[in-house]
């Protein structure tokens, strides 16, 4: 069990369409495969999403950080040694989607180690997700599109709009678009990725407050300190933190100082051991919970569904696990599919999935 090596291959598939929202756009996912050895032959593996806009990491500082900082620092532990990972890669600050990698990539080795999928090691609740589609910007018309193929196809009824553009007015007009062309029946809710002021938010969710939305997430920044207080003070729906609220710290301070009253969770950048302190945090603090979306692949996702599933809190609302469906192809052996809306954990020992070393191939960019 004691890891020998860890491997950092950056890797590009394009895009079908692109996501825009308003803090940036993805064209490609421009990721990092991490892979974890050790000493009995095992690989684990996990995905690392850079996202400039949001923490600051690239694809090439992922690499650079996890070969010249990181590795040097875990080989040599043991895969159940994950508390001594954790306090080792806490010592640089940042990089939070680095560090999520590595630890997933050895919670997949140890349940491969294990012969035991690493939904049942963390909490083993339930096997499944209902599932939440992200539309990013576009046409009203667009959006009612695509949202509509969505739930013909795979069933989901679960739909995050991304909201943030000026004047307010754009995106209002695409909800009360989704709720007119979509029915009641599908729930519907906003993520502004922090691109109104306060008082742009509080008009817009006036104008949207007939629509039945069901959460707001980073309307505004949590650094307009009063302003963001404020607002959230006033909304009769919990309000996410996502970006202003990645460590169980963050979460703390957002919660306490009345800028947030609900958690995102995402495994893209607190990987499985700072997403249970996160779980377990708010638990017991009696906050809801989503599991988020970092545009993330079919591993990426995979891991999300795996830990949401895991606990009762976590698999209670539906999981933002579809957006890999955009994406021109994928690393897997086999695709994940969603169906009546939701996601099956992949049943397999570790995260449960396998990579295909062809597209690998195909796809790294590190020659
Ligand atoms: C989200 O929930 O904000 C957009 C930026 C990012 O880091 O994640 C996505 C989705
Ligand atoms: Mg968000």
């Amino acid at each position: 069990m004691k890891i020998t090596r860890i491997d950092a291959i950056p890797y590009r598939i394009g895009y079908r369409k692109p996501l825009r929202f308003a803090s940036g756009e993805v064209h490609a996912a421009e990721h990092v495969l991490v892979r974890v050895h050790t000493d009995d032959g095992i690989v684990g593996v996990a995905d690392a999403p850079p996202r400039p806009f949001t923490y600051g990491e690239t694809q090439r500082g992922l690499v650079a950080v996890i070969e010249t900082i990181f590795a040097p620092q875990i080989v040599g532990l043991t895969l159940v040694e994950r508390e001594v990972v954790h306090a080792r890669l806490g010592r640089t600050v940042g990089n939070p989607v680095a560090k999520a990698a590595i630890d997933m990539a050895i919670w997949d080795a140890l349940g491969r180690t294990l012969d035991l999928p690493v939904g049942d090691l963390l909490g083993g609740y339930t096997d499944r997700m209902r599932v939440c589609h992200m539309l990013g910007f576009d046409t009203p018309a667009a959006m009612v599109d695509e949202a509509n193929r969505v739930r013909d196809v795979h069933g989901i009824s679960v739909f995050k709009v991304k909201v943030g553009r000026r004047p307010v007015g754009l995106d209002t007009a695409v909800v009360r678009a989704l709720r007119e062309g979509l029915g009641d029946d599908v729930e519907l809710y906003v993520d502004g990725n922090r691109g109104w002021t306060a008082s742009e938010s509080a008009r817009a969710m006036a104008e949207m407050s007939d629509l039945g939305l069901t959460l707001a997430e980073e309307l505004c920044p949590a650094d307009d300190v009063l302003g963001r207080k404020w607002l959230v003070g006033q909304l009769d729906i919990p309000f996410v933190a996502d970006e202003s609220a990645t460590t169980p710290a963050e979460v703390t301070r957002e919660v306490l100082s009345g800028a947030a009253t609900a958690i995102s969770i995402k495994t893209a950048r607190t990987g499985f051991t700072g997403s249970l302190r996160t779980h377990h945090l708010c638990e017991g603090l009696g906050l809801e919970v989503v599991m988020g979306n970092q545009i993330d692949g079919q591993l990426g996702t995979a891991c999300t569904v795996a830990f949401g599933a895991a606990f009762a809190l976590t698999s209670r609302r539906a999981g933002e696990l579809s957006n890999f469906l955009d994406m021109s192809d994928d690393l897997l052996t086999e695709s994940l599919t969603i169906a009546d809306g939701e996601l099956v954990v992949p049943s397999g020992a570790g995260i449960g999935v396998e990579i295909d070393d062809d597209k690998l191939a195909a796809y790294r960019i590190d020659g």
